[in-house]
C-alpha cells in the first residue's frame, strides 16, 4: 500500500485486545497480520528473493509471460467507462508493475489503488511507482483487509481488484470463504477479480520455502515477538523462542509456530499480564495454504463467481474471476 502517512497502522489497542484474546486460546495464536511491522516487511522482501521461497518468481513469471492477455482480461476492449485497479496487500509491487505498464499502454483511462497494512512498504511502492511510471494514477491506502473491503463495496465505478501473492493462503477456510465472499459482492458485470494462488506440489519444496536455509523466515516469524516487545511492553526472550513449519498435504496447509524451548513465563506490560508457556508448547502464528484446481473452481462458485482466465506454469495460479 502506498500512502504519505508513516503512523502505525493499527492502534496499539487493536494489537493488545488480539494479542489478549490470542494468547487466551488453546493452542495459543497470534495472526500472521501482525507480521507486518516496517521491521516484518523488509524481512517479506528478502524472502521474496530466497532461493527456497518459488511463488514470488513464479508469479513474476506468468505475468512477464502472460502479461498482455491478463490485461486484457481485467480490462475487457469493450467494457465501459475508467477503470480502477484496487490491489490489496500490494507490498513493493513488483509483479503489478508489469501489468501496470500494459494497461498504461493499453487502456486509455485507468488507475492504481494499492492497498496495504504497511505504510513503509507503501511508502516505498509509491516512489518507486513516480520514478518508473510516472503517468501514473495512483492513491495508496494503507489498511488492513477489513476496511479496504469496506471502501471496496463503497468504490463506484469499474474495478478489477488484485489479490496476488497467494495473500488467500494466509486465511483458514472459514475465513477465506467469507473474504472471498465479501469481495465478490460489490462485483458488477463489467468488473475482475484476480487472485495468485500457490499450488499444491512436492511437499519438500513447500516445505522448505517456509524454512530456508538462511534463516530469514525463522527471523520473520520471531519477529513478532520483538514487535510485541517493542508495542507491548512485553519480555519475549527470544533465545527461548524456535521458529518451526510444517506442511500438510492432505490439508494442504502450511503451518508457522513459534517454539518455547522452555517453561517460562512472559510478561506483556501493556496488558498487564502474565503468560505461561510450558517447555515445547508452541503459539500459532501463520497459515499458508496451497491449492487445486478443483478447489480453486470450488471456492470461485461458492462466492458467486465463474473463472474467466487461468494463468498457470505448474506451480503457481492467476486467476481471473467475474460474476
Ligand atoms: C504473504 N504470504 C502470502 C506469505 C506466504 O507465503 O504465506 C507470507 C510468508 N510467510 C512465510 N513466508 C512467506
Amino acid at each position: 500500500m502506498t500512502s504519505s502517512a508513516t503512523a502505525p497502522l493499527l492502534a496499539t489497542s487493536d494489537l493488545a485486545a488480539h494479542v489478549a484474546e490470542g494468547l487466551r486460546r488453546a493452542p495459543k495464536t497470534l495472526s500472521s497480520m501482525y507480521f507486518y511491522d516496517d521491521a516484518g516487511s523488509e524481512l517479506f522482501q528478502q524472502i521474496m528473493g530466497l532461493p527456497e521461497y518459488y511463488p514470488t518468481r513464479a508469479e513474476y513469471g506468468i505475468f512477464a509471460t502472460h502479461g498482455p492477455a491478463i490485461a486484457a482480461a481485467l480490462d475487457p476492449a469493450d467494457a465501459p467507462g475508467p477503470l480502477a485497479l484496487v490491489e490489496l496487500g500490494a507490498g513493493d509491487g513488483l509483479k503489478t508493475k508489469l501489468l501496470l505498464r500494459e494497461l498504461l499502454a493499453t487502456s486509455d483511462d485507468f488507475s492504481y489503488v494499492p492497498v496495504d497494512i504497511s505504510a513503509g512498504a507503501l511508502a516505498g511502492l509509491a516512489a518507486s511507482l513516480a520514478a518508473e511510471l510516472p503517468g501514473l494514477r495512483t492513491t495508496p491506502v494503507a489498511t488492513d483487509y477489513a476496511t479496504a473491503l469496506a471502501q471496496l463495496a463503497a468504490r463506484p465505478g469499474r474495478k478489477a481488484v488484485l489479490f496476488l501473492g497467494s495473500n488467500i493462503g494466509n486465511f483458514a477456510p472459514t475465513e477465506r470463504a467469507a473474504f472471498l465472499a465479501q469481495l465478490a459482492a460489490p462485483l458488477a458485470a463489467a468488473d475482475r477479480l484476480l487472485i495468485g494462488f500457490d499450488l499444491q506440489k512436492d511437499p519438500r519444496r513447500i516445505r522448505a520455502a517456509y524454512d530456508d536455509a538462511q534463516g530469514v523466515t525463522a527471523a520473520f516469524n520471531l519477529n513478532l515477538l520483538t514487535r510485541l516487545n517493542r508495542e507491548l511492553a512485553a519480555d519475549f526472550d527470544l533465545a527461548a523462542w524456535q521458529h518451526y513449519t510444517d506442511y500438510d498435504p492432505l490439508t494442504g496447509a502450511v503451518r508457522s509456530y513459534l517454539v518455547s524451548t522452555r517453561a517460562q513465563t512472559v510478561r506483556l506490560g501493556a496488558l498487564d499480564q502474565a503468560v505461561p508457556f510450558a517447555a515445547w508448547e508452541v503459539i500459532h502464528t501463520e497459515n499458508s495454504y496451497k491449492f487445486t484446481h478443483p478447489q480453486i473452481a470450488a471456492m470461485a462458485a461458492a462466492a458467486g463467481l465463474r473463472v474467466v482466465a487461468t494463468f498457470d506454469d505448474g506451480d503457481f495460479a492467476d486467476v481471473v474471476l467475474a460474476r
